[in-house]
């Protein structure tokens, strides 16, 4: 198969932003920069709606950024499979469809694209072949990831050099607080941004800002966190454009702005708190230190993946710095019993930011819609030297 040109992404909306957040940037990113005709199937149209507000969650089907947008109902529709078919997350693709790729002469290419772990065990299930139970067909594992033996991360061409542009220019910088109405940071300000799950240790974080020695702007955008942040400050509730403060710490409510503008928040502020899967990916983009809420699970093996990742980041960090972060980034995550050791995290504040820089760098090598089309046409060719082969024997 030479480059698919039609490929269709399924992605069910198990809670919050992240399926659709990955699904919605990766079909962005294969329309826009690799000229795939992109159809993107989704069961809740009003998530995406947060993340492209351009999108109309009424219509059952609707052109956004130059993709054919879906809205994936029980009664699916009869459609000619594409040549590359993704089913995010191992969302269970309709049985209609699973019995038309069946009847494809010329099979489509079907990749279950997995969550992101750094876990070891990644890299020997990455590409794995999955027969179907009853259909003569095949399903492949993509797995993303870290290191040069997984699917890697998806990146935008020209993303580094966008943020080291806005980055390097003060002015655009200043030009951005004034769009979120916010005056530009003292030279002693800390400035952070806060996207996070509800947290029991977030009081006890707030306290330290508050109490603390230097002042800490928290920037937070609009979302689920809101109530028990509130609640902090002595509120009942607060929205978009409330502003509170409490000693030395001011925190500041954000709109949840579309997802092509979040990344200049994390561009711009000194420490980006984030969770679940692509705003963690975003702040390792945005090279500047950053503090992962792991999707919590509840048979805990997120700790296992927090753990994964920590031992792989922090190879090559100095030994100090390491210990600082795991400390923190543990009991961020609830690890019980533990000391919040925030300020032995922000003593390593400038070598969190070189070393988050180099970090960046050495992922931008694994581009994961690269890889991703790579692997198809792989596959492509496989088939068509099996079938050359069949037809000669
Ligand atoms: O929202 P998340 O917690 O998402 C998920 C889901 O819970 C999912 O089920 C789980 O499996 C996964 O985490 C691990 O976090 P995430 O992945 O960071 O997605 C958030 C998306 O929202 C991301 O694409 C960035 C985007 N976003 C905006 O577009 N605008 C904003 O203002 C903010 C704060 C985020």
């Amino acid at each position: 198969m030479s480059t698919p040109v039609h490929c269709d992404i399924f992605c069910t909306v198990v809670d919050n932003y992240g399926d659709i957040g990955v699904c919605w940037r990766l079909a962005r990113q294969l329309a826009n920069e690799h000229d795939v005709a992109v159809r993107l199937w989704v069961d809740d149209l009003a998530s995406l709606q947060r993340l492209c507000p351009a999108v109309d969650p009424l219509l059952a089907v609707q052109q956004q950024s130059g993709i054919e947008v879906r809205h994936w109902t029980l009664s699916f529709p009869e459609v000619e499979p594409a040549q590359l078919v993704i089913e995010a997350f191992a969302c269970e693709l309709p049985e209609r469809y699973v019995a038309a790729m069946a009847n494809q002469q010329r099979k489509a290419v079907w990749l279950n694209l997995e969550y992101l772990s750094a876990e070891d065990w990644v890299a020997g299930c990455h590409k794995l072949p999955s027969p179907h139970p009853r259909l003569p067909l095949m399903k492949y594992f993509f797995f993303p990831g870290f290191t040069p033996q997984t699917g890697g991360l998806l990146l935008e061409r020209d993303l580094l050099a966008r943020r080291d542009a806005f980055q390097n220019d003060p002015q655009a910088i200043a030009a951005y607080w004034q769009t979120l109405a916010l005056a530009a940071p003292r030279p002693d300000e800390l400035r952070v941004s806060l996207f996070c799950y509800e947290n029991p240790v977030l009081p006890e974080l707030l306290h330290a800002w508050a109490q603390g020695e230097q002042p800490v702007t928290c920037l937070v955008p609009e979302g689920r966190v809101l109530s028990q942040l509130a609640g902090f400050f002595g509120q009942i509730q607060g929205g978009a454009g409330v502003a509170w403060q409490r000693g030395n710490l001011r925190l500041h409510v954000l709109p949840f702005v579309e997802q092509e503008s979040y990344d200049r928040l994390l561009w711009a502020c000194d420490i980006n708190f984030v969770r679940g899967e692509d705003s963690f990916i975003r702040a390792q983009w945005a090279a500047k230190p950053c503090v992962w809420h792991i999707y919590p699970q509840h048979d805990g093996v997120h700790m296992q993946k927090l753990r994964a990742f920590m031992n792989l980041y922090c190879t090559g960090m100095q030994p100090e710095a390491a210990q600082a972060l795991r400390i923190f980034w543990e009991w961020w995550n609830g690890e019980a019993g533990l000391a919040s050791g925030w300020n032995g995290f922000r003593a390593y504040g400038s070598m969190f930011r070189q070393y988050s820089q180099a970090w960046a760098q050495q992922l931008a090598g694994n581009s994961l819609a690269l890889n991703l089309l790579d692997f198809s046409r792989e596959i492509g060719r496989m088939r068509d030297f099996e079938n050359q082969a069949g037809r000669e024997t």
